[in-house]
C-alpha cells in the first residue's frame, strides 16, 4: 500500500513571518513519531513518504498519490489536521489521525477521519493500515521495551530536515500538573545506552552533523546518561553540539557535566519556570527557587549553553516576578530564553481546573501553542500577560546582548542573536488573519 504521513502546521505557523522566524531560530527538524511509524510500515512492505508542513507547503499532488494518509496532531495543529483530513477524504482517501491531541480528544478527531489511534501507535499501526483492526478508535498500548522500537527513519522524509530529532526515553518520572508529555508517554521507559550509541552511529552514517535529543528529561537517570556519554566519547562519536532537555540539578554533579560536555551535549534546556516559590509549588515542580538559581548559575559558569525555559502565567506570578525571572536569566548569561505561556492542554489536570473555574478564554485550538494566552491569569489580565510575553523576548534578546553573545560564543551566534533581536521587535507587527482573530478574543477579556 502507498502511505503518506503528514505533520501539519497551524495557519499561524504557516505565515511568512513564522516561517522566517523558524529559519533564524531553529534548524529544520521533524517530529520523530511519523518517521518511526513509517519505518514499521516500510519494513512491512508498504511505500511510505513523510511530510512536514512547518517549513514548506505540502506538495498536495504527491500526498494525494497515497492510498492512506496519516495525520499527526498537537493541540495547536489539530484544526489544520482536521481541515486537511476533510479535504483528503473528499478526494476519496482513507485517513487515520493520531498524536497528542487526538489521543485526548478521539471523539472530536473521529469526525474527520476513518480511524483514530490514541497513545503510542507502534503496536497497532500495521494492523490499522492493513485493515486488520477496524474499530473507529484504536488504543495503542505503550511498548515496554523501547529498544525494540525502530529509530526514526529520516530516509522517508520528503521535506527539508538538517537535524535528526531522536528520543532515548519515553515519559518522565515527575508529574507536573500542566505537562502533556508525562501523560502521553506513560510509564517512564529508557532505551539502553548500547541502543542509543547505535542510533547515533546510524545518524552519523546517514550524514547528519546534528542530533537533538528530545527526551523530556535526558538526565533523569544520571547513571545511564553517564554511561551513554562514556560510550560516545570512547567510540569517538560525539557531535560538536547536541541539544537536550535536562533538570537543572545536573549542575550538582560535576562529573556528569564534564562527561556531557566531552560527549558534545552542550546545549541544555532547563525548565526554571519562575522565581516565585508558591507558583513552582502550584504545578508540583518539587524544586526550590534558590536551588534552581544556584544550579543554573553553576551550569553557565561550567560552560554549558543554558536554554532557560520560564513559564509565563503561573498561578501566583505577578508582573514583577516575571520581570525578575527574565533579569535573572540575563544576569547569568543564559544562551537563550524560552518563555512559553502557560497552556492548559486538554487532558491535563490544569485544563480541568481552569475550565471548572470558567477561566478558559477560547477552545479554538490553534492558539494552544504556548505563544498565546488562552486563559484568565489570577494576577493580571490576559492582555497584560500577552504583552509580558513580548516584553520578555525583547528584554532578553536586546540589541545590547549581541555584544555579550559575540564575546562569549563568537560571530555566528552573534549574527543569530541579531536576527532574534530584530524578529522579536518586528515580529509582533503581525497582520495575519489568525492574529487579528486572536486580538479580538483577547480584547474582549
Ligand atoms: C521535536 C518536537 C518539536 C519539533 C518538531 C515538530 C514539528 N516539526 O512539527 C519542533 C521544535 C519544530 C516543535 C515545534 C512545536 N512544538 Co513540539 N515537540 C517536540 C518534542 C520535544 C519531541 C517529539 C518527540 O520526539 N516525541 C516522541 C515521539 C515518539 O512521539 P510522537 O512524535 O508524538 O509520536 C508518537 C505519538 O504521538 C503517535 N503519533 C504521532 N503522530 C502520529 C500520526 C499518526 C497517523 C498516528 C496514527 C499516530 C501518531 O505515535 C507516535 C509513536 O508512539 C515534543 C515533546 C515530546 N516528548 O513528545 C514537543 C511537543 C509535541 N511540542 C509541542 C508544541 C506545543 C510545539 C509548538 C506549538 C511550539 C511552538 N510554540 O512553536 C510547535 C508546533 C509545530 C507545528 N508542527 O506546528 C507540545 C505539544 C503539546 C500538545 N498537547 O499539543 C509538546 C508535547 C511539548 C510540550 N510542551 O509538552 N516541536
Ligand atoms: S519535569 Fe518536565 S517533562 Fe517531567 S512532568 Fe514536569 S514538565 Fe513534564
Amino acid at each position: 500500500m502507498k502511505v503518506a504521513m503528514v505533520t501539519p502546521a497551524s495557519d499561524l505557523h504557516r505565515t511568512l513571518l513564522y516561517r522566517l522566524g523558524h529559519v533564524i531560530y531553529e534548524p529544520e527538524n521533524s517530529i520523530p513519531g511519523p518517521l518511526i511509524l513509517g519505518k514499521i510500515l516500510a519494513d512491512a512492505g508498504h511505500t511510505v513518504d513523510v511530510y512536514e508542513e512547518l517549513y514548506r507547503d505540502l506538495p498536495m499532488d504527491k500526498v494525494l498519490r497515497a492510498d492512506v494518509i496519516g495525520l499527526s496532531t498537537m493541540t495547536s495543529t489539530a484544526p489544520r489536521a482536521y481541515a486537511l483530513a476533510d479535504y483528503f477524504r473528499s478526494r476519496g482517501k482513507r485517513v487515520i489521525i493520531g498524536g497528542f491531541h487526538a489521543s485526548v480528544m478521539p471523539d472530536e478527531a473521529k469526525e474527520h477521519c476513518d480511524q483514530v489511534i490514541t497513545g503510542e501507535a507502534e503496536s497497532v499501526i500495521k494492523a490499522v493500515i492493513e485493515g486488520a483492526s477496524t474499530d473507529p478508535v484504536v488504543r495503542g498500548e505503550p511498548i515496554p521495551d523501547i529498544d525494540s522500537i525502530p529509530f526514526p527513519d529520516y530516509s522517508l522524509i520528503r521535506s527539508p530536515v538538517n537535524t535528526a530529532n531522536f528520543i532515548t526515553s519515553r515519559g518522565c518520572p515527575n508529574s507536573c500538573s500542566f505537562c502533556t508529555t508525562s501523560r502521553m508517554f506513560h510509564p517512564y521507559r529508557e532505551m539502553s545506552p548500547e541502543k542509543v550509541v547505535e542510533a547515533i552511529r546510524h545518524y552519523r552514517a546517514q550524514g547528519f552533523s546534528r542530533v537533538n535529543i528530545q527526551d523530556d528529561n535526558f538526565t533523569a537517570n544520571k547513571a545511564r546518561t553517564k554511561r551513554i556519554c562514556r560510550m560516545l566519547i570512547d567510540n569517538n562519536l560525539a557531535f560538536r553540539e547536541t541539544f537536550f532537555f535536562g533538570r537543572v540539578d545536573v549542575a550538582d554533579d560535576e562529573e556528569l557535566v564534564d562527561l556531557l560536555q566531552r560527549a558534545g551535549f552542550r546545549i541544555i534546556l532547563v525548565g526554571m519556570e519562575s522565581t516565585n516559590q508558591k507558583s513552582l509549588d502550584s504545578v508540583d515542580k518539587k524544586q526550590s527557587v534558590g536551588s534552581v538559581h544556584e544550579s543554573a548559575r553553576r551550569l553557565t559558569n561550567l560552560g554549558m549553553k543554558l536554554s532557560a525555559s520560564i513559564i509565563l502565567g503561573l498561578e501566583y506570578d505577578t508582573k514583577e516576578d516575571i520581570a525578575r525571572t527574565v533579569d535573572f536569566c540575563r544576569s547569568i548569561n543564559a544562551y537563550s530564553l524560552q518563555p512559553p505561556i502557560l497552556t492548559p492542554y486538554p487532558g491535563t489536570r490544569l485544563f480541568e481546573e481552569l475550565r471548572k473555574e470558567g477561566r478558559i478564554l477560547t477552545e479554538d485550538w490553534q492558539y494552544y501553542d504556548m505563544m498565546h494566552v488562552i486563559f484568565r491569569p489570577r494576577n493580571m489580565t490576559p492582555l497584560d500577560l500577552q504583552k509580558l510575553f513580548k516584553w520578555a523576548l525583547r528584554r532578553f534578546y536586546s540589541f545590547s546582548s549581541v555584544i555579550r553573545v559575540l564575546r562569549t560564543w563568537g560571530v555566528a551566534e552573534a549574527v543569530k542573536r541579531l536576527g532574534m533581536a530584530l524578529a522579536v521587535r518586528f515580529g509582533s507587527i503581525d497582520l495575519s488573519a489568525p492574529e487579528r482573530k486572536y486580538r479580538s478574543i483577547i480584547s474582549k477579556n
